[in-house]
């Protein structure tokens, strides 16, 4: 007769511990300067989360943030990891995803970028152990590939149409999105009218705002922007503009994308309720990892709002984490902006993620499905994070 505890773990998985919980900043070199309404970034600098258990077994997790996005930066994250989230795990058994967020989010309050890294972590050790892909954990894997987008952040028409060709001639992505905001709206009218002008009917293009304009503002240039070819218009107004999202959407031939209001299932309710958008950018970090990130696939799902699994500027080790994730999503049919690998000179993993036929290619290896190249890590870390991780 199997004993009742074998019946529960047949792969010894709560048998082992949590024996550590270490985290580290890493800082990745861009290819080009990436312009953003809120920040320029030279360098990507994100939060590297490595658990080992007292057998020896370990897993790795990722989390990004950019600056004037939202409330955490990766000192913070690396702070919060370090002294609220470690000490509430590290003792426990490593049985339940569902137990390790409840438990961190006993810890603390927020901060769902630091809990989403070591979330992460966590569910790559366990899929591991189990010797089976994060997918596994996560309800399953439905999908091998998901539609890719690419960020064109040069500032400048004409370097961005260079860019976007030269991606379309490889192969690689045939949907761009825009990134406005940063200077007078007609000025950006006039760069996506040139971009789509010069880039054709053979590629999909849309914008992100980032929060930059006003209701009138964005009332005015809306309409001119899906008349210039624009199929999705993320996140145009202040974040806590609920009601000017909700009369924003519907009334234009394009979509209406929420992005930074959305960060609890709460939020997610909020614009369900209201119906203040058509879709929601879906992203691990700013949700607070896996086991959060599904009860808004689920408030989405049950609204009929569209899904595009968001970014932050991950390397693969976020990223094959993040196509883990949206592999068991049920539709994430405004594809994915999980680029970064490509935009980075750097990647702390032994060979990065795939990029075949204008799509992410989720990787089939057991736990996130990429391996950490210790040498090239420590490249990348902060001198003084470097003890802290490995
Ligand atoms: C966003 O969607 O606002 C992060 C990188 C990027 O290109 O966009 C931001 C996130
Ligand atoms: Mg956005």
């Amino acid at each position: 007769m199997i004993k009742m505890r074998e019946a529960l773990d047949p792969i010894g998985l709560n048998t082992a511990r949590i024996a550590e919980v270490r985290c580290g900043v890493v800082d990745l070199p861009l290819k080009r300067p990436h312009k953003l309404a809120m920040a320029t970034i030279e360098v990507q600098s994100n939060v590297v989360v490595r658990i080992v258990t007292d057998d020896g077994e370990e897993g790795w997790g990722e989390a990004a943030t950019i600056p004037g996005y939202g409330a955490e930066t990766v000192e913070t994250m690396a702070q919060v990891v370090r002294t609220s989230l470690a000490p509430a795990l590290v003792g426990t058994e490593i049985s339940s995803l569902g137990g390790a967020a409840a438990r961190m989010e006993t810890a603390i309050k927020r901060n769902p970028y630091a809990k989403s890294a070591v979330e992460l972590a966590v569910a790559d050790l366990m899929a591991r152990r189990a010797g089976v892909p994060m997918s596994a954990l996560f309800g399953g894997r439905r999908h091998d590939r998901i539609a890719g987008l690419w960020v064109l952040g040069a500032g400048e028409a004409e370097a961005d149409i260079a860019e976007a060709k030269k991606l379309f001639e490889q192969k690689l992505f045939r949907c761009f999105l825009l990134k406005v905001g940063k200077g007078a709206p007609e000025d950006d009218l006039a760069r996506v009218r040139r971009v789509a002008k010069e880039l054709g009917d053979g590629v999909e293009l849309r914008v992100d705002v980032n929060q930059s304009w006003d209701e009138p503002t964005a009332m005015r240039f809306i309409p001119q922007l899906a008349e210039a070819g624009i199929t999705v218009v993320e996140q145009p107004v202040r974040a806590d503009n609920v009601e000017a999202m909700r009369r924003l959407t519907g009334r234009f031939p394009c979509l209406i994308m929420a992005d930074e209001p959305v960060e609890t299932p709460q939020d997610a309710l909020r614009f369900a309720a209201a119906h203040a958008c058509d879709a929601f950018s879906v992203k691990l970090g700013k949700h607070g990892g896996p086991t959060a990130t599904r009860a808004v696939v689920s408030i989405a799902e049950a609204a009929g709002f569209r899904m595009f699994a968001g970014t932050m500027l991950e390397s693969s080790l976020g990223v094959a984490a993040h196509a883990q994730f949206f592999s068991t999503v049920s539709s994430v049919s405004l594809g994915n902006q999980l680029f970064g690998p490509l935009l980075m000179t750097a990647d702390p993993v032994v060979a990065p993620v795939r990029y075949e036929d204008f799509c992410l290619i989720v990787p089939t290896g057991p736990g996130s499905g990429v391996e950490i190249d210790r040498d090239a890590l420590k490249s990348l870390m902060r001198k003084e994070d470097a003890a802290c991780l490995i």
